[in-house]
C-alpha cells in the first residue's frame, strides 16, 4: 500500500533504508519484502527534495514503484534503461547514486533535470524532448545483438519507458513500426497515467482508457494473486510463461497486431506484481510491450487531485518555509508573455471566427487554457505531435481559415520540414507564435530556444518578428495575423519589462524598426527581449539603440542610415550568433558593399547548461557589463 502524504516535508525525513542505497546493486541485494519501505522513503525524500529545489514533480511521484521494480529486476547499468522525456527520472536519479545531489537539480552546476549521458552511466541516453526512447532503445538493442553475436554471451537487455502522452508522437509510431520489423528482444514499458501535461487527448488515449476499464483488466486485478503464483520468477519455463501471458492478451490488441507481445494493463504501484512480471518478461523473446497503469502525483494528495497544476513545483521560498504552502509552478500573478499571447488570442477570436489555434500538448505552458474553454470550436490540442500541428495548420490555411500555431521554439525544431515544405513553400497563411525563444533557464539546453531565428531566416516567404516588450508582442501577433503568408513572432519565457499594453491592435509596418535612442559612434541593433540591456549599455556608452522588430525582412533603410552614421554596428539577440539576425545584417552589408565594423552578440557556439536565466545570460556574455566590455574592446580595434 502506498503511503499518501498531504504535506511537503520542510526538514529532511528519516530514510534509513534509502540512505543505504547508493547504487541499484545495493537495491537488488535487499529482500523483496523491503521494497515497499524503499518506496515510502523514496517518496518522502522526493517530496522533501523537490520542495527544496523546485522541479518536475507529478510524473516522478507516479513512477516510484515502477522505478524500483525496473532497477530491481534488471541489471542496470549493463541493461539499458531509457526514459522518455526524462522529467520523471528523479526517483531514478535517487536510486542511482545521486540521492544527495538531487537537492541541486536544475541549479547551476547541479544535476540536470533530465537524464544526461555525461552525468551518470545509468543514463544511457540524454533526453528532454519526448518520444525518442523507442528509437534509442532499439538502436541499443541492435548494438547489443551485434555484441552478443561476437562473444556468444547473452546480450544486454534494452528497456524503454514511455508515457501515454509521449506515445502519441510520430517518432514513437515510427519506432514501433521498425521494432516489429527488426524483431529483437526489447521491452517497452508503457507508463499510462492518462495524462500528458494536460489530459491526454486523441484516439490512442481513448483506446488506452478502454483497455483500463475493460473486463480483462478487472479480471486481471482480481486474479493477481493466482497469477503471481503461476509466474515462475526465476525458472526457465518460457513456454509456460508465454502461454500464460497469451491468456492475458485481449483479442485485437493493436500492439499485438503490430508484432509485440502485449501484457497488461497491470497496476504500476504494486511492487511485487511489477517485479514478478518484469522477471518473467525477461524470458520472453522478441519485442514486448508491458502496459502499466499509474497515477500521476501518486502518494501526494494535492498532486493526485490536481496533476496538471503539480506537473512541476516551484521551490518553496525560504521565508515561508515555516508555513508549508506548496505552490504549483506558474502560480505567479505577473503577466507573462504566455498570458499576453493567451489574452490576444481570446481578443482576436471574439471578432475572427476564422481563427483556429493549435497546440501540440502545451496549452497550459502556452497560455491557452482560457481560450480553450471559451472557444472550444476554434481550438485544437493535437497531442505531442509538432509535425502534425504544422501540416494541420497548412491544411486549414488551404481552406481560407487562419491557423495560429502556438509552439515552443525548441519543439518547432521537430517540425522543420513541415515549416518549409508544407507552409512556406506554398506561401500559406499561417501564424507561428513561437514561445520560449532564447534561453529558458532551469530546463537547460534541451529546451533552449536558441536556433529558431537561424533556421527560419533562410526560408523564403517567412516574416519573422521579435518583440522587445509586452505591447510589441501583442501588436506583432496582430501584425502577423493580418499579414497574408507565413509569419512568426518569437517571444521569451516569462515576463517582459512591464510596459503598458494597449488594448487596441495596430498593425506594425512590415520590415520597419525604430530608433530607441540616438547616440554616436556605436549603434546597437537589438532584436527582441534584450532591449532593456541594450538601452542601459547605450546610456553608458552614449550609443544609438535600435529596436529592429523585424528579423525578416530587415529594415534596410534603418541599416543604411545607422551604418552611415556610426563606426561600429553591434547586433544583439538571444539566438545563436551562427545564422542569427546579426548574420542577416552582415549579409546585407556585404551584398550592398557597405563597409562598416560589425560586432555580433548572441548565443555562442556551445550548449548552455541549466541555471537561472540570469546566470545563463552571463555565461553567454550577454549581461550588461560584458556587453559593454566587448563593445569597448571592439572599438579599440576599429
Ligand atoms: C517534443 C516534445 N514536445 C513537448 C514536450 C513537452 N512535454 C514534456 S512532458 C510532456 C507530457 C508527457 O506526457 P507522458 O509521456 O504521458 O508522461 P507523463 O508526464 O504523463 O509521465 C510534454 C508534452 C516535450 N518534452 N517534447
Amino acid at each position: 500500500m502506498t503511503t499518501t502524504y498531504s504535506d511537503i516535508p520542510l526538514t529532511r525525513p528519516a530514510t534509513p533504508l534509502l540512505d543505504r542505497i547508493d547504487s541499484p546493486a545495493q537495491l537488488r541485494a535487499l529482500p523483496e519484502s523491503e521494497l515497499e519501505q524503499v518506496a515510502d522513503e523514496l517518496r518522502a525524500y522526493l517530496l522533501y527534495s523537490v520542495g527544496q529545489s523546485g522541479g518536475h514533480f507529478g510524473a516522478g511521484l507516479g513512477v516510484v514503484e515502477l522505478t524500483i521494480a525496473l532497477h530491481y529486476a534488471f541489471n542496470t547499468p549493463d541493461d539499458r534503461l531509457v526514459w522518455d522525456v526524462g522529467h520523471q527520472t528523479y526517483p531514478h536519479k535517487i536510486l542511482t547514486g545521486r540521492r544527495e545531489e538531487l537537492l541541486t537539480i536544475r541549479h547551476r552546476d547541479g544535476l540536470a533535470g533530465f537524464p544526461n549521458r555525461s552525468e551518470s552511466e545509468y543514463d544511457p541516453f540524454g533526453v528532454g524532448h519526448s518520444s525518442t526512447s523507442l528509437s534509442a532503445a532499439l538502436g541499443m538493442a541492435i548494438g547489443s545483438a551485434m555484441d552478443q553475436n561476437l562473444d556468444g554471451q547473452p546480450g544486454r537487455r534494452c528497456v524503454a519507458v514511455i508515457g501515454d502522452g509521449a506515445m502519441t508522437a510520430g517518432m514513437a509510431f515510427e519506432a514501433i513500426n521498425h521494432i516489429a520489423h527488426v524483431d529483437l528482444d526489447m521491452l517497452v514499458v508503457l507508463n499510462d497515467n492518462n495524462m500528458s501535461i494536460s489530459k491526454s487527448v486523441g484516439g490512442l488515449a481513448t483506446y488506452f482508457s478502454k483497455l483500463w476499464s475493460s473486463k480483462l483488466y478487472n479480471l486481471f486485478r482480481e486474479s493477481t494473486k493466482t497469477l503471481l503464483k503461476a509466474f515462475p520468477s526465476t525458472s526457465g519455463l518460457v513456454r509456460k510463461t508465454e502461454e500464460l501471458m497469451k491468456a492475458l492478451v485481449a483479442p485485437g490488441i493493436v500492439f499485438e497486431e503490430l508484432g509485440f507481445t502485449y501484457i497488461g494493463p497491470i497496476d504500476g504501484h504494486n511492487i511485487p506484481l511489477l517485479v514478478h512480471t518484469l522477471e518473467n518478461l525477461k524470458q520472453v523473446t522478441g519485442p514486448v510491450l508491458l502496459h502499466v497503469a499509474t497515477q500521476k502525483g501518486k502518494g501526494f494528495s494535492p498532486a493526485e487531485e490536481d496533476p496538471i497544476g503539480y506537473h512541476a513545483l516551484n521551490k518553496i521560498p525560504t521565508p515561508t518555509r515555516e508555513t508549508p504552502a506548496p505552490q504549483p509552478s506558474d502560480a505567479s500573478k505577473q503577466p507573462k508573455y504566455q498570458q499576453i499571447f493567451g489574452d490576444w488570442l481570446c481578443d482576436m477570436a471574439a471578432d475572427h471566427p476564422e481563427l483556429i489555434a493549435i497546440t501540440p500538448a502545451m496549452s497550459e505552458g502556452s497560455g491557452m487554457v482560457e481560450f480553450a474553454e471559451r472557444f472550444p470550436q476554434q481550438f485544437h490540442d493535437v497531442a505531442i505531435a509538432e509535425q502534425h500541428a504544422v501540416t494541420l495548420a497548412a491544411g486549414i490555411a488551404c481552406e481560407g481559415k487562419k491557423p495560429v500555431v502556438a509552439i515552443y521554439s525548441t519543439f518547432l525544431q521537430r517540425a522543420y520540414d513541415q515549416l518549409i515544405h508544407d507552409v512556406a513553400l506554398q506561401n500559406l497563411d499561417v501564424l507561428f507564435a513561437i514561445d520560449r525563444a532564447g534561453l529558458v533557464g532551469e530546463d537547460g539546453a534541451t529546451h533552449a530556444g536558441s536556433f529558431d531565428i537561424s533556421f527560419m531566416r533562410c526560408i523564403p516567404n517567412m516574416v519573422i518578428m521579435a518583440p522587445a516588450d509586452e505591447n510589441e508582442a501583442r501588436q506583432m501577433l496582430y501584425t502577423g495575423y493580418i499579414h497574408i503568408g507565413p509569419a512568426a513572432v518569437r517571444y521569451p519565457r516569462g515576463t517582459g519589462p512591464g510596459v503598458t499594453i494597449e488594448q487596441a491592435m495596430t498593425a506594425l509596418p512590415i520590415g520597419k524598426g525604430r530608433l530607441s535612442r540616438q547616440g554616436q559612434q556605436v549603434a546597437i541593433l537589438n532584436f527582441g527581449a534584450l532591449l532593456p540591456t541594450a538601452l542601459s549599455v547605450g546610456e553608458e556608452l552614449d550609443a544609438s539603440v535600435a529596436d529592429m522588430r523585424f528579423i525578416k525582412p530587415l529594415d534596410t533603410e534603418l541599416l543604411d542610415q545607422l551604418a552611415a552614421d556610426h563606426t561600429l554596428i553591434v547586433t544583439l539577440e538571444e539566438n545563436a550568433i551562427a545564422g542569427g539576425a546579426g548574420a542577416g545584417v552582415s549579409e546585407y552589408f556585404a551584398q550592398r558593399g557597405i563597409v562598416v565594423a560589425v560586432l555580433h552578440l548572441g548565443l555562442p557556439d556551445i550548449f548552455i547548461d541549466h541555471a537561472t536565466h540570469d546566470a545563463q545570460i552571463v555565461t553567454a556574455g550577454l549581461d550588461e557589463a560584458t556587453i559593454s566590455e566587448r563593445i569597448k574592446a571592439r572599438l579599440l580595434k576599429t
